[in-house]
């Protein structure tokens, strides 16, 4: 920052998890940190060096393709610089040129058209985004940042093609990028102006939307408005008068519902039901202490007591979030209080490493995986692990957190590291933990409760914000929802056993990740409100990719195993 006023001011708050880099325009950087006065935080660490002030940048490229950044990129370019780059390519070919990142300082305000910092590519300045063809062997760019404001840049690939072909093998976009051929019309947009989607004739696996686009036909009715026009989601399952429709939307006679018989299949007309029926038991049914079975779906901890023994309310101190006062607002990062069943297991000298969750004061619930012996560390060993319950903030325990370290370890003996089968593991605390407004169970679902493809689920964690990135410091949540099991078993190429469960969006961007694995998959009863288990992080093809939802281990599936050991 220069002492004449001009500045490169920026402003950060609330929890930045990728690494952040400033450059002062000449030799005086002022730093300042502003707290409110509620709730203290971890706050920041950081660095500074000296760097020399000459940037060399720009240059003679001669090369058929290469990458071109500005100065320090991904870290804030230096003001008052320019670069030139001058590419030519071999005779007969024109140049494409791709913006994958572009960040440049805002134009002046009131001022239109890149005035203050820009990229031009022979004499026509660009935008973000675009994909610039010149019909010619020789392409000019320049960088040009003016004496105040900067930011991270750009970052650009260019490509020599040969006009008659210019996408060899590939699509070729109406804006000149080149997408693989199988890319095109396969329901996703590839390239950026999503011309690739545009004019398809729909395949047989395929739906046709009101504006023309083809979207996979297991998109229809999942409550996501795929298409962009609404027209996936309508005319979904409405059935006619007289009719009740089910949640896998058949249509039923109403006088079916209620009558203690699983006419839709999936039990959902026996979930709405005043009281439970009397039923031939089933993996469906529910099974009260006296033996006896009900077909309500779900009458665990409803608030209503469905067996005649009331079994189905007891042990029910669980899925609520006891003295949490304020209500839960959107964004990443968790409340206080808000997840009280989630649970931090540090290993000696590694911090943080899995998620885990509290079943009760002396049981905690995780994966297997995160309790296998690697060449480096028996992580099998008890006396390695120390959980943290009533954690909100790494590294920054409150007067509700509770260290523990463990008595015993068990994990699923039939734990297949190959195929992450029966990914389970019990811990058991040495010593019981006083329960608090931080600390709570999640409720266990039965054997036969259902958790339904489409309904909304919480995940939990520390893991990494995104692929091969940085942990979170602050406890993060994301909602996602429950995946049609053979829908997921078709994405993830016959990975999915009875025992797994899969959540997510088809779309992507929302998962789990590297270090939220043992947490919990929470889903909230609809009727009485109490959060459930549904799931534990397991594993996945990287996060938060198309197509590859995250994979959970299905409590339901084990839960004989987990009362075998715990009671519970
Ligand atoms: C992991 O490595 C991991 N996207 C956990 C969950 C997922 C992927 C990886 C699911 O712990």
């Amino acid at each position: 920052m220069r002492g004449d006023g001009a500045v490169s001011p920026s402003r950060k708050c609330g929890n930045v998890h990728k690494p952040m880099v400033f450059l002062s325009s000449e030799n005086v950087m002022l730093l300042t940190m502003v707290t409110s006065k509620e709730n203290n935080f971890r706050g920041f660490r950081a660095t500074y060096s000296q760097i020399p002030l000459n940037t060399t940048c720009g240059g003679q490229l001669t090369g058929l393709s290469g990458d071109i950044t500005s100065p320090f990129f991904p870290a804030f370019y230096p003001p008052k610089t320019t670069c030139v780059w001058n590419i030519q390519v071999p005779k007969g070919h024109f140049i494409k040129l791709q913006f994958t990142d572009f960040s440049l300082a805002d134009p002046a305000e009131g001022k239109a058209g890149c005035t203050k910092d820009y990229v031009e590519v022979n004499d026509q300045r660009s935008k973000e985004s675009s994909v610039i063809t010149v019909e010619s062997t020789k392409m000019t760019v320049r960088f040009q940042s003016d004496d105040s404001n900067v930011d991270s840049g750009f970052e650009a690939q260019y490509e020599a093609f040969v006009p008659a072909n210019p996408c060899p093998g590939r699509f070729h976009c109406d804006n000149h990028q080149c997408v693989n051929l199988t890319l095109q019309c396969d329901g996703w947009e590839d390239c950026t102006d999503r011309s690739d989607e545009n004019n398809c004739t729909c395949q047989e696996s395929q739906f046709l939307c009101g504006n023309g686009r083809c979207k996979p036909s297991f998109w229809r009715c999942d409550g996501v408005d795929d298409c962009e026009d609404g027209s996936d989601e309508e005319h979904c399952g409405q059935c006619s008068a007289g009719q009740f429709r089910c949640h896998n939307d058949r249509c039923i006679p109403d006088n079916q519902t209620c009558d203690g018989t699983n006419d839709c299949s999936d039990g959902s007309d026996e979930a709405q039901c005043k009281e439970g029926v009397e039923a031939k038991c089933s993996a469906q049914t529910y099974r009260c202490s006296s033996g006896v079975c009900i077909s309500k779906v779900n009458p665990e901890c409803d608030g209503e007591a469905d067996c005649q023994d009331a079994s189905d309310e007891a042990n029910c101190e669980c899925g609520t979030r006891p003295f949490q006062s304020s209500a839960v607002v959107g964004g990443e990062i968790s409340q206080v209080g808000e997840w009280p069943w989630q649970v931090s297991l540090h290993v000696r000298g590694m911090g943080h490493v899995c998620g885990a969750s509290v079943l009760n004061d002396g049981w905690l619930l995780t994966a297997a995986h995160c309790v296998q012996d690697d060449d480096n560390t028996r992580f099998s060993r008890v006396d390695l692990w120390e959980a943290m319950l009533g954690l909100h903030i790494q590294g920054h325990d409150s007067e509700w957190t509770v260290r523990r370290h463990l008595k015993r370890i068990i994990p699923h003996p039939s734990f297949d590291p190959k195929t992450y089968a029966n990914d389970l593991a019990l811990m058991e605390l040495q010593k019981p933990v006083a329960l608090n407004q931080n600390i709570w169970p999640i409720c266990l679902p039965s054997p036969a409760h259902q958790f339904h493809a489409g309904e909304s689920a919480w995940i939990t964690g520390w893991g990494t914000t995104r692929e091969g990135g940085f942990k979170a410091a602050i406890l993060q949540k994301a909602e996602v929802r429950v995946v049609n099991q053979t829908v997921c078993n078709t994405l993830m190429e016959g990975q999915i056993t009875d025992g797994m469960l899969c959540a997510g969006f088809l779309k992507g961007g929302v998962d789990a990740c590297q270090g939220d694995s043992g947490g919990p998959l929470s889903i909230t009863a609809a009727a009485g409100g109490r959060v459930f288990q549904a799931g534990v992080v397991s594993w996945g093809d990287g996060c938060a990719r198309k197509n590859r939802p995250g994979v959970y281990v299905r409590v339901t599936h084990h839960r004989a195993w987990i009362k075998e050991h715990t009671g519970l």
